[in-house]
């Protein structure tokens, strides 16, 4: 008997992909459940190539669950992702409600698939999309090399704030569009009106700012990359600094990563362990204009690494600019392919 899955959060911005990874990856499902908030209830979605008619969610919907995917907002996840576990589920949860509990575990399958294995409150997380983006490449060279510090910038796509931030660019690229706008101070923010989920216009500009104000001038998006890292990585006294930017693309985060190794490194040795590397696709000949871009990684299941440098004045650190789909292996991929090990374990 192959597993039941239910999806909670199936017709949001993750919902949507994870709905399109389950009609083209490998079938390892028997029922799959698509619930939803009440609002959303009737509508009818289509996953496997066939109508599924969306559940409101409620405590009814995980009878006989044996995975429950979570897309949806951390107070919704905190309340339900137990109640699916009570009822016998494995709960695996993209919100940031549990990731840094000591009890649930944090997992990136190409990273620490083993810690999958220990799940005392039936809870598996997800990271967020940003260290998403990186630590599969990371992880490799870390196994090869012993990371001792990270250095990152990100340039976040606004599908990471959801559909609002989405529907906000295009509305905000709608009124600049043809004109003269981004030529004197403050013309763009009056121009565009509404800044939707962001702080500053996203149309013909960067925001230094993703997520929301912690202490010390900190960014919860800032604290997300440190702390999920050094759980993934199993390093908790690892150094990492992030400054988190969100940029005008609708999907795909980048980072620019500065990472310093115990050893010293070569840029041939990283592009080898890189391109052999599981998830990971290096793209990296400059001179033939060869590096990766969210306008061309979107849409791709791996991380891809360009511009892959030995730091001039540290023969122990490298630079590289990292890509992924921020939707995809930033979210509904990486917490599918969760749910395939744990289906796996299940059978
Ligand atoms: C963002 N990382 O890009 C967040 C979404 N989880 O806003």
């Amino acid at each position: 008997n192959k597993p039941t899955l239910a999806v909670v959060g199936a017709t949001g911005a993750v919902g949507t992909v994870m709905l399109d990874l389950l009609s083209t990856r490998e079938d390892v499902w028997g029922e799959i459940r698509l619930i939803a908030s009440p609002r959303s209830a009737g509508r009818r979605l289509r996953v496997r190539g066939e109508e599924v008619e969306v559940v409101a969610l409620g405590e009814e919907c995980f009878e006989g669950v044996d995975v429950a995917v979570f897309d949806v907002p951390d107070e919704l996840s905190a309340q339900w992702a137990p109640v699916a576990a009570a009822k016998g589920a494995v709960a695996v949860d993209n919100s940031g409600a549990f990731r840094l509990d000591d009890d649930v575990p944090l997992v990136v399958p190409e990273v620490n698939a083993h810690a999958a294995r220990v799940r005392p409150r039936g809870i598996i997380a997800n990271p967020n999309c940003t260290t998403l983006s990186m630590i599969v490449a990371m992880g490799a060279l870390h196994a090869e090399f012993g990371l001792s510090e990270l250095i990152v910038s990100s340039y976040q796509a606004v599908s990471g704030a959801g559909q609002a931030g989405i529907d906000t660019l295009r509305d905000q690229i709608s009124k600049v569009a043809g004109s003269t706008l981004g030529t004197q101070p403050g013309d763009v923010r009056r121009a565009v009106g509404d800044f939707g989920p962001f702080p500053a216009p996203m149309a013909l500009n960067v925001v230094p700012w993703a997520g929301s104000l912690k202490d010390d001038g900190w960014s919860s998006e800032e604290l997300k990359v440190r702390n999920e890292s050094r759980k993934i990585l199993g390093l908790p006294n690892l150094r990492v600094t992030a400054t988190c930017v969100r940029v005008p693309v609708i999907t795909t985060h980048s980072l620019t990563v500065h990472a310093r190794f115990e050893r010293e490194v070569t840029v041939a040795h990283a592009q080898e362990i890189l391109r052999d590397a599981p998830g990971v696709v290096l793209y990296d000949n400059p001179a033939a204009g060869e590096f990766p871009t969210p306008a061309d990684v979107v849409g791709t299941d791996p991380t891809w690494v360009g511009r892959v440098r030995r730091s001039m004045d540290d023969p122990t650190a490298l630079e590289l600019f990292v890509c992924g789909d921020n939707l995809r292996k930033g979210a509904a991929l990486n917490t599918a392919q969760i749910a395939e090990l744990v289906a796996a374990d299940l059978g």
